[in-house]
């Protein structure tokens, strides 16, 4: 178990990551126009944008998907290895994050490079990033599901504050190279929410190639793709039982919060994110 890497008061995972690169990506990584960035913050649906966005561009053809595994096809920049194989990569490039704004390399905002942020009902990426950061090795395991309610309202936990992180990325919506989507809305019309991934990217799919990315980026046809769903990953970094592709619902939070629980989370919800219209957050 590792702890965290703090960087101007953010909690980072260790395991993997380079407090050097935390705090010199922001100067240093220059992004380029045809860069393609999935962002989103910790256990809200990065995965499953990326495997979508890769079947996207490959008309539905899941050979891609199939063959290489999915930190290689779309490396996270903020770690050691993600960040290695980024600058060394020709061409238009898939880049994954869950950095917050201030922390996103500068050179991405007088870019042309497109982002597609997804967000999830923060009780839900509560929950599945209990059961993530206490299966992995990456940062603290949290002791309880207790501690870890009280350290996520805090920001005590990976990547920091979903609520500074939500506000942060949110302040790019009207902008016209970034996409918001919402992990609710891909689980409820996941045809829609590829159709606007198409439209952003300016990708045309004909209606089988869009049923064959339906198909190949659903829950459990992903569970059962090794190159997918961290069963690859190096045994190191993992605790005995780990699964990555655990649910894949919405609401789950339910099964997991108390009543107290429930109403102390509502508070702080509303005392951080009150001014944004309430559309924005179409869950439960
Ligand atoms: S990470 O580790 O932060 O990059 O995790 P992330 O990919 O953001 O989120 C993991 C959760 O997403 C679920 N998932 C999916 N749900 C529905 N459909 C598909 N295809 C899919 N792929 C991944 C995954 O199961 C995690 O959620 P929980 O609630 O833990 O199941």
């Amino acid at each position: 178990m590792s702890d965290y890497y703090w960087f101007e008061g953010i909690p980072f995972p260790k395991l993997g990551f380079g407090k050097e690169i935390i705090k010199e990506i922001r100067h240093k990584f220059v992004i380029r126009d045809e860069d393609t960035i999935i962002l989103a913050y910790p256990k809200s649906g990065t995965n499953w944008l990326i495997e979508t966005v890769c079947l996207i561009q490959k008309k539905g053809n899941p050979e891609w998907v199939q063959s290489v595994p999915v930190w290689d096809r779309s490396p996270w920049i903020e770690t050691e290895v993600g960040y290695q194989t980024l600058i060394n990569k020709k061409g238009p490039r898939m880049i994954t994050s869950h950095l917050p704004l201030h922390l996103f390399p500068r050179s991405f905002f007088s870019s042309k490079a497109k982002v597609i942020y997804v967000i999830r009902n923060p009780r839900d990426a509560l929950v599945s990033g209990y059961f993530f950061w206490s299966e992995t090795k990456f940062a603290k395991n949290p002791e309880s599901m207790k501690t870890h309610f009280e350290s996520f309202l805090k920001g005590n936990v990976p990547y920091g504050s979903w609520f500074e992180h939500t506000r942060g990325w949110l302040s790019m919506r009207e902008s016209e190279n970034f996409l918001l989507l919402c992990y609710e809305d891909l689980k409820k019309d996941p045809r829609r929410s590829i159709e606007k991934i198409c439209d952003f990217l300016g990708k045309k799919l004909d209606p089988e190639e869009l049923d064959m990315v339906l198909k190949y980026s659903s829950f459990h046809v992903m569970k059962e793709n090794k190159m997918s769903n961290f069963s690859l990953i190096n045994e190191d970094m993992v605790n005995e039982g780990f699964v990555f592709m655990r649910k894949g619902t919405t609401g789950d939070w339910k099964n997991h919060f108390t009543e107290e629980q429930v109403e102390a989370f509502d508070k702080v919800f509303q005392e951080n994110m009150a001014g944004f219209p309430p559309g924005l957050f179409p869950w439960e």
